[in-house]
């Protein structure tokens, strides 16, 4: 065993020394694999006598968990080194500046949705999706509407053909959505309350002029909860509206108005000016109409088997083209469907210009120009 000392020491100045992962496995295998000089003399020891065994075996041991030790320290710094070599070779140089000769632009409604997100999201809302053709549950008579009731026809539902041929047929199941509302339903359906969502999305009626498309985006909001009241309901709309347009203070009033939905159901406007013929939201004597809202009604919440006694909530509806149309000016709104890319490169925004309450919702000041 007198070699041990001289041994134990070649092998730890090896691994202070080797420079790669392979090179350390063969000082490994040198010392500790099956022939290894440690593993024979570990086997050297049975020729010994029990008391010199137990001595030496000790002395043996307390060696090969040293030299373990010294392995496994070397390992993970030689695999850090080799990490931060390979991290350093695949950095990405983001401060390249963008080429703004092919620069594209977000489009104002998908622009206005990040922002409107944005503003939610930090009020704990989350966004709930679903399908843009509904069945007439889940688009009327969840929301109570049933078949035959009169506000059906003001929603000018496209229906989707009842059979293989093509027929068209008002009595279809199947409809376009003609709001967002049917997505709240599947949510209340599929979650127990507390719900806290807004619902953007696609919407389709049967209307064409200045200010409605076929084919429209809405918003709603939904808070189910034991109390909620049309107090929280103008609370998170005021802050919303004050977010949305950047502005410190915003009047607003509502007004009676009905919904078969929601019971009481109001209409919120805005302060306004339009002087010169040129709208200014925030100052002035005017009022303009800006969206839909109310406690959600009872027999709502029975048809997704809510407790109307224990629960209650608040929903509200928007349009985001006309949110779009009113905060970035833009007069008509046929013209946010006619893929025209000189209309887009002057309504557009910067595609890195992302939307938040904090860091700004269009910091770029609006569109560029
Ligand atoms: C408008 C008005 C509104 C709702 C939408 C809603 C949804 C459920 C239950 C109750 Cl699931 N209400 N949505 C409520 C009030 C108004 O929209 O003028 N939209 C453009």
């Amino acid at each position: 065993m007198g070699n041990i000392d001289s041994l134990k020491y070649e092998i730890l100045k090896a691994i202070e020394n080797a420079t790669s992962l392979p090179e350390l496995e063969e000082i490994r295998v040198f010392a500790l694999g099956k022939k290894g000089s440690i593993t024979g003399m570990m086997k050297d020891l049975g020729s010994l006598s029990i008391e010199e065994k137990k001595e030496a075996g000790k002395i043996l041991n307390v060696v090969k968990d040293e030299i373990l030790l010294a392995i496994e320290t070397k390992r993970i710094l030689l695999e850090n080194i080799a990490l931060n070599k390979k991290l350093a070779s695949e950095k990405i140089d983001i401060t390249l500046p963008i080429r703004t000769e092919t620069l594209g632009r977000i489009h104002p409604i998908s622009q206005v949705f990040e922002e409107v997100v944005a503003i939610f999201g930090s009020m704990g809302f989350s966004v709930a999706e679903g399908p843009e053709i509904e069945d007439d549950f889940h688009n009327f008579t969840a929301l109570n509407l049933p078949l035959n009731h009169p506000a059906r026809q003001m929603h000018d539902t496209f229906y989707l053909p009842s059979d293989a041929n093509g027929d068209k047929d008002i009595d279809s199941s199947y409809v376009l959505r003609t709001h967002t509302s049917p997505v709240q339903i599947r949510t209340m359906e599929n979650n127990q309350p507390p719900i806290r969502i807004i619902a953007p999305g696609r919407t389709y009626r049967c209307d064409y002029d200045a200010t409605h498309t076929p084919m429209f985006n809405q918003i709603e909001g939904l808070v189910i909860d034991k109390k909620t009241s049309m107090a929280d309901l103008k609370g998170v709309l005021l802050e919303f509206i004050k977010s949305f347009f950047e502005l410190d203070e915003i009047p607003t009033r509502y007004r009676p108005s009905f919904f078969p939905f929601t019971e009481p159901s109001a209409e919120m406007d805005i302060g306004c000016s339009r002087a010169n013929g040129e709208l200014k939201i925030g100052e002035g004597n005017d009022w303009l109409e800006i969206l839909g809202c109310g406690m959600v009604h009872p027999n709502v919440l029975k048809a997704v088997n809510i407790d109307p006694e224990e629960y209650q909530g608040f929903a509200f509806g928007l349009g985001l083209d006309r949110l779009a149309m009113l905060k970035y000016g833009i007069p008509d709104l046929r013209t946010f469907f006619d893929s025209d890319l000189r209309w887009l490169k002057h309504y557009g925004f910067i595609p890195l210009d992302i939307p938040s309450v904090t860091g700004g919702l269009s910091s770029n000041g609006g569109a560029v120009r």
